[in-house]
């Protein structure tokens, strides 16, 4: 029996980039929630990689989103490319998912340093967890610690995250300034297009995403700026529309436990 599991945490925009290249391939699957830490004990030995997203499909694992888009294309020719055949297209649309990749990396750092004390993250991820009382709480105290240590969640940071950021959005802009039709490269959605709209997610609340969700909800008033500049640019004009248009989400975030 064909069997695809996708390893996620469900509020994690990289699991976003990871649901979204399966569900651009066609390809059926599970998407399946691991604890903080214990996801590197458990995908390490699997995919030496020890981060989330990592794919089973039928027995053969890859973990790393990237990676996860060229496996796909060598294992399913026959299914919609990720990538361009022709060597320049599929190396810029490389080079926009690695720009994606280090904005992704700055948008949740900045999401994190306003939201991790608040109920929002621990919600997002947990709110299907067979976890109660102390073994929530803990659940809860680790994802804070390794969130705030991994990811250099704490207020110092926020001057080096905006500038970096804000030359990161600009040059992605350019792309997207730049296309010749609706996508970033080429007449189709590729890894490109994925990377970047998956990793501006959780900024931007599209509709088809997790995030969406909690758009409504209070948040700090630098975030609701960051959200409304970003939106009126080319830039969040262009995510939104991508998601409308392609992300055909299978509703299936929340994963299972
Ligand atoms: N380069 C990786 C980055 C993925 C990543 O940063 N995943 C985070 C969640 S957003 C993670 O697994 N963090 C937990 C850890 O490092 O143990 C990819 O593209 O898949």
């Amino acid at each position: 029996m064909d069997q695809r599991i996708l390893y996620q945490f469900p509020q994690s925009h990289f699991a976003e980039k990871g649901r979204w290249l399966l569900d651009a391939k066609g390809l059926s699957y599970q998407t399946r929630n691991l604890y903080p830490v214990l996801n590197r004990l458990f995908l390490w030995p699997r995919t030496g990689v020890m981060t989330i997203p990592a794919l089973n499909d039928n027995g053969r694992w890859t973990g790393d989103s990237t990676r996860i888009a060229l496996y796909l294309d060598n294992a399913y020719p026959e299914l919609p490319a990720l990538l361009s055949d022709d060597p320049d297209m599929r190396s810029w649309q490389l080079q926009i998912n690695s720009l994606a990749e280090q904005i992704g990396v700055l948008i949740r750092q900045q999401a994190m340093i306003y939201l991790i004390n608040t109920a929002i993250p621990p919600a997002l991820y947990y709110q299907d967890a067979p976890l109660s009382g102390s073994m929530r709480a803990l659940a809860i105290w680790v994802f804070r610690t390794a969130v705030k240590k991994m990811y250099r969640a704490s207020p110092e940071y926020i001057p080096v995250v905006t500038t970096r950021l804000s030359a990161l959005l600009d040059q992605a802009e350019v792309h997207v300034l730049a296309r010749k039709s609706r996508f970033l490269l080429g007449d189709r959605l590729s890894l490109a297009d994925i990377a970047l709209c998956s990793m501006l997610g959780p900024a931007l609340a599209p509709e088809g995403s997790p995030w969406a969700s909690i758009k409504n909800v209070q948040v700090a008033p630098e975030l609701v700026t960051a959200r409304m500049a970003l939106a009126q640019r080319p830039l969040g004009q262009f995510v939104y529309e991508i998601y409308a248009s392609h992300r055909n989400s299978r509703e299936n975030w929340r994963g299972r436990w």
